[in-house]
């Protein structure tokens, strides 16, 4: 028994069955978004669609949604992941779009060829394209089955489509591109990975306290901690790019490749692990400070800086 489970924390057992049971309820939405949008392209871009969305993944930022959703009260239903998967289907979208030559040039995503490798490019930028206003409709849909009035389903939609935006993942994935083969300062990466990554793992945390209809401190709190374990899980991704092999990540690492500023090039690797747990303690302090009793939510800060991929 590790200390935290000690403390009466949740112990690796208890978390692992949660997440299995999570991922199952997530992966089961996501094969309803994906047979209600696929048929609705044409053949070639509805098939790039299911593979870029069906090939596996951690489910991280739908179980964050959810895991919001029910530490603020709500019941899990099948309408609960309806709404969470539309933050798979942006990050989804993100990664197909993201592996095209213009843009990383992968070959491997998940252990499986990249969504234009076993598709074609073109198939991969419309299917990505669509997976957009898809998801939003999926969202707003998704409110509606669960009871949000109109005003509230309003402000849950913006939040992902904010944390989408240019303000947010577009603009992160901008500068990266721009920052190419330049040294960037640890504001200017801190920045960059806010908006790259934070923002849809803190918008996951978000859509699920205010389609529950939580407190405004509450809603406060949660996107404080999706803030930081944002943070912590990109130092975690720069700190497993550097040191993990293709096969453990299901991806080939490619920030040395591709000259890019890391938490690990900056701070280096030991400074790094130490900033990703400092972040993850903030997450749960976040939390505590609130006092929002979510052990789940505890457990997952202490998994995204744990994790081998
Ligand atoms: C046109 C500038 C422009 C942008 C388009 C492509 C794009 C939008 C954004 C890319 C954003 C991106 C690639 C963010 C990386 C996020 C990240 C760390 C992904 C890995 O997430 P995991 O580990 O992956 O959750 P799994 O496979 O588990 O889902």
């Amino acid at each position: 028994v590790s200390a935290h489970a000690a403390a009466g924390g949740v112990g690796a057992e208890t978390l692992a069955t949660y997440l299995e049971s999570q991922r199952a309820a997530v992966e089961a939405a996501l094969v309803r978004a994906v047979d209600a949008l696929a048929p609705t392209i044409p053949r070639d871009a509805g098939d790039g669609l299911r593979h870029g969305v069906l090939s596996g993944g951690k489910r991280l930022r739908p179980v964050l949604c959810a895991s919001a959703y029910t530490a603020c009260g709500g019941a899990a239903q099948d309408a609960l992941y309806d709404l969470a998967a539309s933050l798979e289907l942006i990050h989804a979208y993100s990664l197909m779009h993201d592996d095209l030559p213009c843009m990383d040039d992968a070959e491997l995503r998940r252990g499986l060829p990249t969504t234009h490798r076993e598709h074609g490019e073109a198939a991969t930028v419309r299917a990505g394209a669509a997976l957009i206003p898809g998801a939003a409709l999926w969202a707003l849909d998704a409110c509606g089955r669960l009871g949000v009035g109109a005003e509230r389903a309003r402000e849950v939609a913006g939040v992902l489509l904010r944390a989408a935006g240019a303000g947010g993942m577009v603009g992160g994935q901008w500068v990266d591109l721009e920052g190419e083969g330049k040294s960037l300062g640890a504001e200017e990466l801190d920045d960059l990975h806010r908006r790259k990554t934070g923002a849809l793992l803190a918008a996951s945390l978000e859509m699920g306290a205010r389609a529950a209809g939580a407190p405004r401190s509450f809603v406060e709190a949660l996107r404080d901690y999706g803030r930081s374990i944002g943070l912590a899980f990109q130092i975690v991704d720069d700190v497993l790019d550097a040191t993990q092999s293709a096969e453990t990540l299901g991806k080939n690492p490619s920030d040395a490749a591709h000259a890019k500023s890391t938490y690990v090039s900056l701070h280096g690797l030991e400074e790094a692990r130490r900033l990703a747990d400092l972040e993850a303690d903030r997450a749960v302090a976040a939390l505590t400070e609130a006092g929002i009793e979510a052990p789940m939510l505890v457990a997952l800060a202490r998994f995204v800086v744990e994790r081998d991929r």
